[in-house]
Order: C-alpha cells, then sequence, then structure tokens
C-alpha cells in the first residue's frame, strides 16, 4: 500500500526525508505497484538537455496495477459510477471486474484494428464511459491516447492528430451538455477531411442522431464490442514508454503535445491522490473535471482508480436542470471528496445561496480546487456553504506539465489559508527566481516560480519536438524547470500562485495562447493584425480582450464584424477562445524592435492608465486614442 501521511508533523518528516533522499523515498513508494521487471535505476536526469528517467528499465503495464492488482479484494466494487446528464436518465456502475472486461474487449477492438504499440490514437468523446474505457484499452495494449477535448472544432482537432499522426480516431454521434446536443460525429468528419493520419474511425452510439457512416472508414462501437473475449493479456510497457499525448497550449501559437510516460506518471498520480484528498477506503470521490484536460486523466481516471477507489464521473453541467445538481449528486452517492474549479464555484455562488443551503451533505469530508487562482470570496463561499465549515478545502496547484499535484495542502493536516496553495508536496523542491534568475530564500519573497528537482510525473518531453521542450521550460531560468507562473512566499512559508506571466491566459480554468487566438482573429480577411490580452472577469477569472486592427471595416457595422469575428474563433479554435470585448484600434502600440508592447494593453484593458516607461515605442501617441476608444467601449 502507499504510504499515507497522517499527521502535520508526519508531513514535515515525509518531506525531509524526500529531499535528503529522493531516490530511496520515490522507490519505497514505486514498490508497492506491480512489477513485471524491478528497475535497475531510480532516476537519472538533468535539466540541460533536459533528460528525465525514472525507474529505468522497469517493465509494467499501468491497466494490471489498475485491475489485477485489485480484483481480489475490490473486484464487485465500483470502480467508476456514472451519472448522466440528464438525471432522468439511469447512472451507470462499473464494479472494477467489469470495467476490466469493457476494458479488455475494447482492447481486442483496438488490436483487431491494427492498433500496435506506440501507436497515436486520438479520443474525441464526451464525458461517457467509453471514454475511460478507450483511454484505458490504449494504456492496456500499449497505444498512446490522446485526448482532445469535446468542445474543440474541427480545425483544433485536425491539428492535433497531424501533429501526432494519430491512426484511429474514437468519437461519438453526439454529446449531451446540458440542454445542449453536440453534433461531435460531424465536426469528426469535418477533422478528418483535414487529416493526413487517421485511417479509420469507431463510432459510440451516444444520442442517437442520425449521422454519416462512411464505408470502409467508419464503424460503431457496439458492432465491434460484440463477441470480444474479455480477458486480454498487458502488453509489457518499460517505464519510460510514452503512456498519452494531451496537447495544451502555450505562448505561441502551435498548441503542445506534452508526453507523458508510464512509470513515473502512474507512481506520482496514485501516491498524490491518495495523500493530498486523503483518500479512505469506500469513500465516494467526485471530481467534476472533463477528461479532456489533465485533471480528468490524472484525478478522474489514473490517480483513484489505481488507488482502488470508486470515482464518480459526470457528464453534463453545475447548472442543468437547475443549479443544485452538483448539491444532489453529493447528496445521492453520499460523496466524501469533492474536487471542482474555482470557476465553477463562483458561478454557482452567483446563482445564490438558497440552491446550496438546502442540502446538508454529511457525507463531504474534503474539498479540492483546481485550475486557477481562487479568490477569498469564492474560498470562503466553499468552505461556508458547500462544506459547512467543517471540511478543509485543498487549493491544489500544478499543470498539465507536472501530470499531477504540485503545490497543497493534505486535507486536514497541512492548515489552510485562503488563496494560498500552502507547501509542496513531498519530493517537490519549488523555488522563486528573480528576473536574473537569482533564487530567492526565506519569508516575504514573489517572483517566477520554478522547480529545481525532478518528480516521477513530470512530462518527458513534446510530442516532435525536444528543442521546443527545452525552450519552453528549462531555457528561461537554465538548470530549473520554469512553470510560467508567478508566485509569493509569505511569512509563514507558504506559496500563493498570481498567475500566469506569459502570454497564457487562464479562462474559467481552460489554458489558451494569446497567440492562438490572435492567429484565428487574422485569418479575417478585414484584419491586418490583432492583440489579445486577459482582463479580469468576475466568473471566468480572466475574460479575453482583442484589440483589432481593420483599416478597411465598413464604417457602422462594427458590431457585425465583431460578430463575425467571434464566429471565426469559435470555429477555428473552440467557443471557449471567443474573445468577451473587442476593440477596433487604429494601430498597435510597437517597440523599436516592432514587437507588440502586451504589458500596456494589458494595463489598458484592466482600467488601468499606469503604464511605466512608453519612451521605447515607435507610437507612443498610439496609447492615448487606445484609452480614449477603451473608455468609450467599455463606459
Ligand atoms: C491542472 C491544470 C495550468 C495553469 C498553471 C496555473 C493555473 C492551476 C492553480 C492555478 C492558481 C491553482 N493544468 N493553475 N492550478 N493557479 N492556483 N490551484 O489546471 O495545464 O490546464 O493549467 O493553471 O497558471 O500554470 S493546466
Amino acid at each position: 500500500m502507499i504510504p499515507k501521511i497522517s499527521t502535520l508533523s508526519g508531513y514535515l518528516h515525509e518531506y525531509q526525508k524526500s529531499v535528503a533522499n529522493p531516490t530511496g523515498f520515490w522507490s519505497n513508494i514505486a514498490e508497492t505497484f506491480y512489477w513485471r521487471k524491478p528497475w535497475v535505476k531510480t532516476l537519472d536526469w538533468n535539466f540541460d538537455e533536459p533528460k528525465i528517467e525514472w525507474f529505468k528499465e522497469g517493465k509494467l503495464n499501468i491497466t494490471e496495477n489498475i485491475f489485477e492488482r485489485h480484483l481480489f479484494l475490490r473486484g464487485n466494487q465500483p470502480a467508476i459510477i456514472w451519472e448522466p446528464n440528464d438525471p432522468e436518465e439511469p447512472n451507470r456502475i462499473f464494479t472494477y471486474r467489469q470495467l476490466y472486461e469493457e476494458v479488455n474487449k475494447f482492447a481486442h477492438v483496438l488490436q483487431s484494428m491494427g492498433v500496435k504499440k506506440g501507436d497515436r490514437v486520438a479520443i474525441y468523446l464526451p464525458m461517457i464511459p467509453e471514454l475511460a474505457i478507450a483511454m484505458l484499452a490504449c494504456a492496456r495494449i500499449g497505444a498512446i491516447h490522446s485526448i482532445v477535448f469535446a468542445g474543440f472544432s474541427a480545425k483544433a482537432l485536425a491539428d492535433r492528430n497531424n501533429d501526432a499522426q494519430a491512426k484511429i480516431l474514437i468519437t461519438a454521434d453526439g454529446g449531451y451538455r446540458g440542454d445542449k446536443t453536440i453534433p461531435l460525429k460531424e465536426t469528426a468528419d469535418a477533422a478528418l477531411e483535414m487529416s493526413t493520419s487517421v485511417e479509420k474511425m469507431i463510432v459510440v452510439k451516444r444520442t442517437g442522431v442520425p449521422v454519416n457512416m462512411k464505408e470502409n472508414r467508419d464503424v460503431w462501437w457496439h458492432e465491434m464490442m460484440t463477441g470480444k473475449p474479455v480477458s486480454f493479456e498487458p502488453v509489457t510497457m518499460d517505464a519510460e514508454d510514452p503512456l498519452f499525448i494531451l496537447y495544451t497550449s502555450g505562448s505561441t501559437g502551435k498548441p503542445k503535445g506534452v508526453l507523458h510516460t508510464t512509470g513515473g506518471y502512474m507512481v506520482y498520480t496514485a501516491y498524490t491522490f491518495k495523500n493530498v484528498f486523503q483518500y479512505r477506503s469506500n469513500d465516494v470521490y467526485f471530481c467534476a473535471a472533463d477528461i479532456g484536460w489533465i485533471t480528468g486523466h490524472s484525478y478522474i481516471i489514473y490517480g483513484p482508480l489505481l488507488e482502488g477507489a470508486i470515482s464518480l464521473m459526470f457528464e453534463g453541467i453545475p447548472t442543468y436542470p437547475a443549479p443544485d445538481r452538483y448539491w444532489q449528486i453529493i447528496e445521492k452517492y453520499k460523496v466524501n471528496e469533492f474536487y471542482t474549479s474555482p470557476t465553477a464555484i463562483r458561478a454557482l455562488l452567483a446563482q445564490g445561496e438558497e440552491w446550496v443551503d438546502k442540502y446538508e451533505m454529511p457525507s463531504l469530508r474534503v474539498l479540492g480546487t483546481v485550475g486557477e487562482p481562487i479568490n477569498e470570496e469564492a474560498w470562503h463561499w466553499y468552505h461556508d456553504h458547500v462544506g459547512k465549515g467543517r471540511c478543509p478545502i485543498v487549493d491544489t496547484w500544478w499543470q498539465t506539465e507536472t501530470g499531477g499535484i504540485m503545490i497543497s495542502p493534505l486535507a486536514g493536516i497541512v492548515p489552510t489559508k485562503p488563496a494560498y496553495a500552502t507547501l509542496p508536496l513531498p519530493g517537490v523542491r519549488p523555488v522563486i527566481v528573480n528576473q536574473e534568475g537569482e533564487k530567492l530564500y526565506g519569508k516575504n519573497v514573489e517572483g517566477n516560480l520554478c522547480i529545481e528537482f525532478p518528480w516521477p510525473g513530470m512530462a518527458r518531453t513534446l510530442w516532435g519536438d525536444h528543442k521546443r521542450f527545452k525552450e519552453a521550460y528549462f531555457s528561461t531560468f537554465p538548470g530549473l524547470y520554469f512553470t510560467g507562473d508567478g508566485v509569493k512566499r509569505d511569512e509563514d512559508g507558504y506559496y500563493r500562485i498570481l498567475g500566469r506571466i506569459d502570454d497564457v491566459i487562464n479562462v474559467s480554468g481552460h489554458r489558451l495562447g494569446t497567440a492562438e487566438i490572435e492567429n484565428a482573429l487574422n485569418e479575417h480577411p478585414l484584419v491586418a493584425e490583432s492583440a489579445v490580452v486577459g482582463m479580469p472577469h468576475d466568473i471566468k477569472g480572466q475574460g479575453i480582450y482583442a484589440y483589432v486592427v481593420a483599416p478597411e471595416r465598413p464604417e457602422g457595422l462594427e458590431d457585425e464584424l465583431r460578430q463575425s469575428l467571434i464566429k471565426g474563433v469559435s470555429k477555428l479554435i473552440s467557443p471557449i477562445a471567443k474573445p468577451d470585448q473587442i476593440q477596433f484600434v487604429d494601430a498597435l502600440p510597437k517597440t523599436r524592435s516592432g514587437k507588440i508592447m502586451r504589458r500596456i494593453l494589458r494595463k489598458i484593458a484592466t482600467g488601468s492608465d499606469d503604464f511605466g516607461d512608453t519612451s521605447t515605442l515607435t507610437n507612443p501617441e498610439i496609447v492615448d486614442k487606445i484609452i480614449k476608444g477603451y473608455e468609450k467601449l467599455n463606459q
């Protein structure tokens, strides 16, 4: 069993141990898993190339650690409880044995379609059990899954599939989200028009909408599953064989294919799940994220199932049919640990207290948040109204690239403080550096958040682009992993995450690169150039503010042009990336070397007029004009 910390002194002790002897610390934890062959070296690393290898030459299959390791004790215990979008529709519960059999059957399906170890399989599914089954079946046969969030456009899906050179795409006819149905198959068809590698498409029947099944390319999930055997010998994987790719936005236009490998990711997600949430056997754990994001990968599927937990998977949204859906689910299933985002909390807070105050939710023991900084008001509301003042909140800071939680209280063990992620987990060594790259020690310091030592769950590379991996994370401050976040350490040594300091904006916990949105805006024939920045938003945390240069725009038709720009962004990326405000400007403020001065545009979009030095601009006169335009638009 994975060691579980249960006191504050225990935490401090483990932390010390993990720093003094990291390989001893992690190998103790790794030994609790099932390895087909033990590793020969716990860690081999340098942050220059960079090279990160954990549990070298160890052989395993992650699904063997989910299923075979638990079947004897927990075969008849639920692994996944699936709650549908519509509360009137029956739920589906999969015990460990049932899930195991479904995964094995689908592993046979993949094999029969020619999928082999190392092949990429793209998954574009809504939050239905088949999503969990598909990803675990990939892991069972050693194929690399690349899950694309079902809210992405055809173009975004095609870009990701092309980058990964995915062989197969798994999708559904459609998906339900609140009172909407999403035509996934239609989008997948459009994506395949632009695809260079996908040969076959497997389609799950979910909504029953009529779809076009292309002969010799498209097959139905249920037809393929019929008659497949319920056992499947897991493929032996090396600890450093890829487990999955997950695309995330960076500061340049092209999304980054973050690659995670098998052994380290397994050890890290299971250890952090158990310790952060203080999960106890038979607890019902509910993470409300979507599996299309890293939170769902690590804390709906891999971490909980590796621990033999009961993981609740919810298809719908918090406000359907009414804004008490989460609380209803928590009461219905007697949820013990609940994990969601600050955006969801703020949205529910805005609906009024009466929706949550009706529910006692006595089963709740731990509350978690992730994805973006949580403001104090939302923290207190979560604590008082959801947790009724008796549940600790774990504010978990981490990233797609870190694989699992890095800085967070251990529930009920590390004292919390509103808006603080508090202290690093054992094995995690954060450092704060200033612009010059000097490490800032001691209390009350603020700067760039870096990590100075590897941990097993960290990304190993970007798919097909190790150079970019090095540039993005290991070059700004040589010898350190740079997170892209600003942070402060207070008088208690607690960490408070201040948000991104690069050109990434965090809208409702979704990471978006400003360059990606600019590229989409610039596609419009009337747009000469554009600059996108984040602005404060009451519910979403950050909203999207776009400055657009469109000199030939027809007079009086600006709103029409705005609408058509918004539509274009939805189509090229996703509705998530739609600008909240578009301001037409004559020009963008630029430095002599031709760079857009985003610092100034960011200030204007927050309503500030304190710009610091503008003397390096080639066109300082434009600033006043942009401010006037801002005031006119936002009065
Ligand atoms: C898990 C996830 C990562 C970025 C990260 C931060 C922000 C995440 C918190 C947070 C403040 C938190 N992965 N972030 N968690 N900021 N407090 N507890 O969200 O790759 O999609 O995003 O999200 O800026 O760099 S992610």
